[in-house]
Formats: structure tokens, sequence, C-alpha cells
């Protein structure tokens, strides 16, 4: 797939140049060049200004350098940012209190990146699997769904079903294994089949295979069936998570046959957690599991620093404060009506789909074909930044403070936009 530089300026193209030359190709951005970035909005290095459809991939829920969240990592920063945990300090245990009540578990494994906190749950689902449940040392083996997203580090791509994300990176971790995404049935038989199963790790929504919404009772089935077999549910909500489909975690809505709620095991925060400021994650779970790791046998030379506690305890009281999973579910429920609108209007979009305000438009060309890159590309010509995701599908995805009347001169520009490329 090539891609012309088109419509940019001599500015812009000598950005894009620097990173070229001096920067490791390993991604393919659109072509634009961002230098500031405020609540929906961010600004070009021209001075043109876009609405941000992808918000960092869900890690600008509370919007771009919310002043709240910035003035707390001002004042942090000139105090104390990092003490290493050879130390105590006066924020890790303030920030765990905060967030394990706010999310309903005994403890808080404070770490940087998402994949590194994915890392950490695998780890502490294999400890617990010999300490607790009992599997015979080096056979615990983990579950993940097909097309799955969890990171870049090699335990985790070793469960990646997608050949860009894995291929040339072997080998890879043992004890990995996948099976088909929505599908009770077929989690059924692997729990069944399978003693030395220590966890199942799942996106409550597929991001990157395309914003893909399980079956209602996809998770809470998944999640009864893991009880069953004893067998950890986690779920990995660092995309999902932190109010970003309408509920602070997708699994808050998990509910039994008799309508009891159905809480994971374990659930993995990242993205969001810091509003964008800076790599904030964290694995939630009860003292039975977080208690199987003793101390020297986990870290992290940043995980739960001063500077990161200050900034997630104020990230996530403005996403409290600001009862940002309501305005996401209503924004999202505008937003999705809106673009089946359009639908009907122009065949280019087959699919509409999504939750919250993580939604995505499917248009109808092939996976390999050049129109959602080209689409987007008129997006940013009309004001509106967003990306493609596997081919064909366009996830958009803006920051949770947007309000209606933002939503209405995206879908403006969404319909403008499309016009240009009618079949
Ligand atoms: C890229 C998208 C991809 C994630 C979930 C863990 C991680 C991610 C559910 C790892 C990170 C980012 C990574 C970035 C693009 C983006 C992404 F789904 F969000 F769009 F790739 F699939 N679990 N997702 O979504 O967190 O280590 O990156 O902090 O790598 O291209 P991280």
């Amino acid at each position: 797939m090539t891609h012309i530089m088109d419509n940019i300026t001599q500015t812009a193209l000598s950005y894009i140049e620097t990173e070229d030359k001096y920067g490791a190709h390993n991604y393919h951005p659109l072509p634009v060049v961002l230098e500031r970035g405020e609540g929906v909005w961010v600004w070009d290095v021209d001075g043109k200004k876009y609405l941000d459809f992808l918000s960092a991939y869900s890690a600008v829920n509370q919007g771009h350098c919310h002043p709240r969240i910035i003035n707390t990592m001002i004042q942090q920063a000139q105090k104390l940012t990092l003490t290493s945990r050879a130390f105590y300090n006066n924020l890790l245990g303030k920030t765990e209190k905060f967030m394990a009540e706010l999310f309903g578990y005994d403890k808080v494994l404070m770490m940087n990146s998402g994949v590194e906190a994915v890392e950490s749950a695998m780890k502490l689902a294999r400890k617990w699997a010999y300490k607790v449940k009992g599997v015979e040392t080096n056979k615990a083996r983990i579950l993940f769904a097909k097309e799955n997203f969890h990171g870049r580090t090699l335990s985790v791509i070793s469960a990646s079903t997608d050949p860009t994300a894995k291929n040339d990176f072997g080998p890879f971790m043992p004890g990995i294994d996948s099976i088909p995404y929505d599908n009770v049935q077929a989690l059924a038989t692997a729990l069944a089949d399978d003693p030395n199963i220590a966890a199942f790790i799942v996106e409550p929504i597929q991001g990157e295979a395309g914003v893909y919404v399980p079956s209602d009772h996809y998770l809470s089935e998944a999640a009864q069936l893991c009880k069953k077999y004893n067998v950890l549910f986690i779920a990995d909500e660092i995309q999902t998570g932190i109010a970003r489909t309408g509920t602070m975690l997708v699994t808050d809505t998990l509910k039994d046959a008799q309508g009891n709620r159905i809480k994971p095991d374990m659930i993995i925060l990242g993205k969001a957690l810091s509003g964008g400021a800076m790599p904030v994650s964290a694995v939630l779970c009860d003292d039975p599991i977080m208690l199987t790791i003793k101390p020297g046998e986990h870290g992290s030379t940043f995980g739960g620093n001063p500077l990161a506690c200050a900034v997630a305890i104020e990230a996530l009281q403005v996403v409290l404060d600001e009862n940002l999973a309501d305005n996401a579910a209503k924004m999202g429920e505008l937003f999705r009506a809106g673009l089946r609108k359009i639908a009907e209007r122009n065949p280019l979009i087959k699919i509409v789909r999504g939750k919250g305000l993580l939604n995505a438009i499917v248009i109808d060309t092939d996976e390999d074909s050049d129109l959602a890159w080209n689409i987007c590309l008129k997006f940013r010509d009309n004001g509106l930044i967003a990306k493609p995701t596997h081919g064909n599908k366009i996830r958009l995805a803006p920051p949770l403070v947007i309000h209606e009347d933002q939503i209405q001169m995206a879908l403006d520009i969404i319909e403008k936009s499309l016009e240009a490329f009618r079949p």
C-alpha cells in the first residue's frame, strides 16, 4: 500500500522528512503534523484545527491537556517525580486505595505501559495457577481470543493471530492458546479439555479488530464458565475502560442468570488512566491472586511513581466529576444514529458499530484497498483526523468531553468527505 504525501505544506513535510530520516519506520502515520491539543481539538504546525477522532487510541478520554490533569502534573513534578519502590512515598498507598475502592478490588499493581500490565497479569495468573490452583510447575496455559490486541512484547504477540504483529518475531512464548472471539462453546470446550488453564484474557470489545462488539451475553457467560473451571477471567480494559464505552468499565455491566453482578477476577487498565499525560497502567485483583507474588518477584523502576500516582488520581476524578461515562453513552448514541443516517444516503458505509464513544464504520471495499485511507485523508482536509484499522474499517473515537454540536460537526465532515468517493 503506497500513499503519496498529498496536500501537505512544506512546513509539515519538513517534520515528516526528519522523522523519516532519523526515526524507526514502525508506523505509517496519516500525513498530518500535530503541535497542540485542547479538549476535542488538535492543531497542526500550520495552525489548522481538527476534531481528534482517535484520541490517541482512547488515551485522551478526558480531552487533550485537561487543565486539572496538567496542573496536577506540574505541581507534583516540582515536588517529587520518582522514588523507585526501594522506598515508600506519600502517594502510592493513597492511589492504590482510591483505585481499589473505585473499581472494587482488594489490591492494585501499578505499572507503566499497557502491555507491561498485560505481562504482569500473565505472571500473576501463572503464579496463582501454581500456588493456588495446583497446576504442575511450567504447565500453566493462558487462553486468548483470536483477532486480539494486547500489546507488542514477545509474550503478548505470542497470543496474536495477526501476521503483521507476529511474523519474524519468533520463537514465541509457550503455554499460550487462542480461541474464536464471541464463541462461548469454543471457550467451554477449551476449558473442559485442559485442567492446566490458568486464565482467559479477553478484550470486552476488540478495538484493533475494528471495534468488534461481542454478543450481549458473551462476556457474562465466559466469566461464568471460567468460574466453573476455576480459571481466572481477566478483562483487558486498557482501551475500553475509563468511561470510553459509556460505563466506567465494559465489565461493570456483567450479570449472571439471576441478574447478580459478575466481577472479572482481574482487570487491566492503561491509556486514559493518565488522561494521556504519561504512561500509567495497572492490574487490579483480590488478595488470593495478588498476594501470590512476593517481595522481589516482580517490579518496575517507574511503576507507581509519585508523578504517575498524582496524575492517575486526578485523571480518574475528572472522569467522575464530569460524568464522562454518561456523556460517552449519550454522545455515542447520537453519533451512531447520525452515522446510520449517512449510511442510508451513502452505501459506502456498510456497517456502523460501537458502544459509547468507541465506534467504527466499515467501508464497503475489500481489506487491502486504499479507499479507507483516502477517505481519512479527505476527513483530514475537512478538519477531522481518524485512521483506518485493518484495511476497510475506520475507528471513530473522540475524547469523551465532546459536545452535541461537535458531534454534529463531525457528522457533517464525515458525510461531506464520503460524497467525494460516492460509488
Ligand atoms: C500500537 C488500538 C492497537 C490495547 C489493548 C493493551 C494495549 C493496547 C486492548 C497495549 C494498545 C494501542 C497500541 C498502538 C495502537 C493501539 C491499538 F487497539 F488501541 F488501536 F494497536 F490495537 N491492550 N493499543 O489496545 O498498551 O503497551 O500500547 O500502552 O501498538 O500500534 P500499550
